[in-house]
């Protein structure tokens, strides 16, 4: 699906903005702010801790001036299911929180017209959504004792009241998070595009529109010279000596493919640049490639996972601080702006669908259990996030999803997941490697990671496993390490990480202090170290994020490189100094 363009041929109304609100039905019309979470807007734990429907209202008016324009009504994320009324008849429906979906509303709000715009939103998770709920749950994390005596009991009790705990550690932030947007675009026009480029300078573009006629192509450099030139929906074109778009600190080199068709104009931004994985690298342009970079959140105070782009741009300039060239969007598509921002800083991307808690510690048999509706969902969600961003130089590589139990039933887990990676190389025009990242487990029982193109790993060996005995820790990852060896693959270590409250301090590192967190990864890079098919390091996190409330949590997850308003701990510190070593 096209990002919305505001060109000579197009334009686009943001609807961002103070918005009405309601909990309930019933309830009088609030304030809420348009883009963002709206858990946090309001000190009130009913918005805080809301389960089920909300419901957001607006006006819109559709400008004369628009007559002779087909116009698109476009959310680029509703966190999770959204209906979508205008003048109270259902336009559209959409489930998945965190990828764009459009309507066309054309014969639906007439030119001049106001209409009230209306939409539900339902922030309920459970074993057919993606990221995975626990609805009913009794406790989040650790203890499932809830000190009823009948677990059972006290399931259904819980489920009553509308407790609905996600299986993942995050805070299950809801609401309109992204912009909205009226866009309007030519009768006839262009309705999706995929650019595919060589280090040659061989330029492959392919452009699907609606209605017939001739498309035009010149590709651009970057200071908007044509380079080539040439007509057809599905064509080559050939630049001469192109320039590469280099990750960062290489200097990273946009194109655009300016499209024309009939009355319609779309202007794609690419990058030359190839990716491939040889025996145990990751080549970007031929190069090895090394992954360093904290994995992120889309969280703040205040607007929870609301686009923020202020924010975007301070976290991009801190990854530049940091000397890090790299992140993974952990645990679902991030906003398309984020995207756009990473291609021209040249900080590459590990894209990840939402799919975080499929059987996280289960001890049933998930994939058996909810495969069959889960799956082609789960498809859904990853064709629709390969569509959205197949076209961004800074996306390298794609991960199916995050820490789903791969030990207790590695076959039935191996039968869920490849399918899915086989789909992903189907889908993907540039075909880039794929992944799925593993959680700490008996990584000997696996099937499934091994045989991804890069093992992605998450290890918590010192924190969550042999908490504290940083010696015992280094042991059990070094002979880990020495296995994944024998794989023959790349390695990533994808999460690792220590909580660490900032201001708490030991001379004597324990853990939970800032000291104890250097330690901890002085620790784990000895390991890394010593070893080249260790392709990548990936710190969990970049920065404290809210969680749901649990004594594992003190005031959300603490381990974070910096603080949750972004003051650096000591440990950002450290991982700029060592990371400037890695600059080439
Ligand atoms: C990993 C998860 C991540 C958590 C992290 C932690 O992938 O979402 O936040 O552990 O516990 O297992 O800090």
């Amino acid at each position: 699906m096209l990002y919305p363009q505001s060109n000579a041929s197009r334009t686009v109304m943001d609807l961002s903005g103070v918005w009405d609100f309601r909990l309930h039905p019933g309830d009088a019309w609030q304030t809420i702010a348009v883009p963002a979470s709206y858990n946090d807007q309001k000190a009130d734990p009913a918005f805080r801790n809301h389960v089920g429907s909300v419901w957001y209202r607006t006006r819109v008016t559709v400008p004369r001036l628009w007559a002779s324009q087909r116009r698109f009504l476009r959310f680029d994320a509703v966190t999770h299911t959204a209906r979508v009324f205008v003048n109270g008849r259902l336009l559209c429906e959409h489930k998945g929180g965190f990828l764009p979906f459009e309507a066309d509303v054309t014969n639906v709000i007439a030119p001049g017209e106001t209409a009230e715009l209306l939409v539900e939103v339902d922030n309920t998770i459970n074993h057919r959504s993606l990221p995975i709920g626990n609805e009913g749950a009794i406790a989040f994390f650790g203890s499932d004792n809830p000190g009823i005596p009948s677990v059972e009991a006290g399931k259904r009790w819980q489920a009553e009241r509308g407790i609905n705990l996600p299986n993942f550690d995050f805070f299950n932030y809801a609401g309109i998070i992204r912009p909205v947007r009226l866009y309007t675009v030519p009768e006839r026009h262009i309705t999706d595009v995929t650019v595919t480029a060589q280090v040659d300078g061989r330029v492959h573009c392919t452009v699907q529109t609606a209605g017939d006629g001739e498309v035009h192509i010149a590709l651009k450099d970057a200071a908007g010279n044509t380079v080539a030139e040439g007509t057809g929906a599905d064509c080559t074109l050939q630049i001469a000596q192109p320039h590469l778009w280099e990750p960062w600190p290489g200097v990273p080199y946009l194109y655009t493919a300016e499209i024309t068709f009939g009355d319609d104009q779309y202007d794609q931004t690419f990058g030359i640049r190839s990716v491939e994985v040889k025996g145990t690298q990751f080549l970007i342009n031929g190069k090895p490639f090394h992954f360093h970079g904290p994995c992120k959140h889309e969280d703040s105070n205040i607007h929870g996972r609301g686009l923020d782009q202020v924010l975007n741009v301070a976290d991009i300039g801190l990854f530049h601080w940091l000397n890090a060239n790299a992140f993974r969007t952990s645990h679902y598509p991030y906003a398309e702006e984020m995207y756009a921002l990473c291609d021209r800083e040249g900080i590459v991307i590990i894209d990840e669908t939402p799919a975080v808690g499929i059987g996280a510690g289960a001890a049933h048999n998930p994939y058996a259990e909810w495969g069959p509706e889960l799956a082609p969902y789960h498809a859904q969600m990853l064709t629709a996030m390969i569509q959205r961003d197949k076209n961004h130089p800074c996306v390298v590589m794609w991960s199916l999803g995050n820490e789903p139990d791969t030990e207790h039933f590695p076959q039935s887990a191996y039968d869920y997941w490849m399918p899915l990676y086989r789909l992903a190389h189907q889908l993907d025009p540039q075909n880039r490697p794929v992944t799925l990242v593993g959680c700490q487990n008996d990584y000997t029982r696996d099937l499934i990671i091994p045989a991804m193109d890069v093992v992605c790993i998450n290890r918590y060996y010192g924190w969550y496993n042999l908490s504290g005995d940083l010696e015992a820790a280094k042991y059990a990852f070094r002979m880990e390490l020495d296995w994944w060896d024998q794989v023959g693959k790349p390695v990533i270590l994808s999460e690792y990480g220590a909580d660490t409250i900032n201001g708490l301090h030991g001379a004597v590192a324990e853990m939970f202090t800032e000291e104890f967190q250097i330690d901890y990864y002085t620790a784990m890079h000895e390991c890394l170290d010593e070893r080249p098919y260790v392709i990548g390091e990936l710190p969990w996190n970049y920065a404290d994020f809210g969680t749901q409330p649990s004594p594992m949590r003190s005031g959300g997850n603490r381990k974070g490189l910096f603080t949750r308003d972004r003051k650096p701990k000591m440990a950002a510190h450290y991982f700029r100094q060592r990371w400037s070593s890695f600059r080439k």
